[in-house]
């Protein structure tokens, strides 16, 4: 593992329609982030917050079905900027959200470094929508396609045109929420995906060895895009679309265990923490958790 972390902040919510996730960064620092990571002897960087761009009208454009496509853009312009900075460095970039539009940025900045990058999308949602088959217009559901090169221009394009990513590199876990388009353009593309019915089934252990197989097969970095809402809403609930049937804490300290015993992961997300919507930030709590396991806190 790395041994210098740069934290950025992404005080985003244009990604979609409640307001309050904008407050994530805040909420996990003040859960301990920076605590937990240097007791675990690295040394921590906090680099601040990514300047968030000021609210438009929250409309979705008639003709994109796209709510505040020019701010979010804006906001990820700035952050893919600063993850290649730090990622260029041979710092961990450490995402704090902010809304999971954000990925497209942090993507953007890490894919400038790795042309063969791996991706573990960990969400009760597949992110793989586009303005056409989006039953929201919230660009937080949108990151994973963008990143792959389809959705609108002005997404595509942040850090240099061109998909970010390659869609056999990508392993979701946790999915349970899925669009119909989002479901034709996984058969379509390829993606590995373990459901909650695989989960069920095969158990996180057996999960996350195949997922860890799979990708050190192919590639030599991987990013975790870690949305809070894959965990159970009874456990993580200060999230802005829970969807029942989730991850446990439990499955995800050991999914987190399991990555840092492979020692794979060269970048991460946490996002869609919401504090207004959190019982005494208790979300962001596992959030700083799941960071601990992540980079190899022991319980014994
Ligand atoms: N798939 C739906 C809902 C959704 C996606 N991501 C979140 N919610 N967090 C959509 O709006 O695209
Ligand atoms: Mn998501
Ligand atoms: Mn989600």
């Amino acid at each position: 593992m790395k041994k210098h972390i740069s934290i950025i902040g992404v005080p985003m919510d244009l990604g979609q329609n409640r307001r309050g996730v904008d407050m994530g960064p805040s909420a996990i620092r003040y859960a301990g982030v920076i605590d937990r990571l240097e007791r675990l002897k690295y040394k921590v960087e906090d680099l601040g917050d990514i300047p968030s761009p000021t609210p438009g009208r929250n409309q979705k454009d008639d003709e994109s079905n796209l709510r505040n496509l020019n701010e979010v853009a804006e906001g990820n312009i700035n952050l893919a900027k600063t993850v290649s900075d730090s990622f260029s460095k041979g710092h961990f970039p450490l995402v704090l959200g902010g809304d999971h539009s954000i990925a497209i940025g942090t993507l953007a900045g890490v894919s400038k470094h790795a042309d063969q990058l791996g991706v573990i999308w960990y969400d009760a949602h597949g992110d793989l929508n586009t303005g056409e088959t989006s039953p929201s217009g919230n660009i937080h559901g949108m990151p994973l396609a963008v990143s792959l090169g389809i959705g609108h221009e002005k997404l595509t394009q942040i850090g240099e045109s061109g998909p970010k990513i390659r869609p056999e590199n990508i392993v979701i876990v946790g999915a349970r929420s899925l669009d119909e388009g989002e479901k034709e353009l996984i058969k379509e593309k390829g993606i590995k995906v373990y459901t909650m019915h695989e989960v069920d089934r095969l158990g996180m252990s057996q999960v996350m060895s195949e997922t860890i197989d799979y990708l050190k097969e192919r590639v030599q970095h991987v990013h975790l895009s870690l949305d809070l809402d894959g965990l159970d809403p009874e456990e993580a609930p200060g999230v802005g679309t829970p969807v029942v049937g989730g991850l446990s804490y439990r499955e995800s300290h050991l999914a987190m265990e399991m990555l840092a015993e492979a020692d794979i992961i060269t970048s991460a997300e946490f996002v869609e923490v919401n504090p207004i919507l959190d019982e005494k930030n208790k979300t962001a709590s596992i959030a700083v958790d799941l960071m601990g396991s992540l980079f190899g806190e022991k319980l014994l």
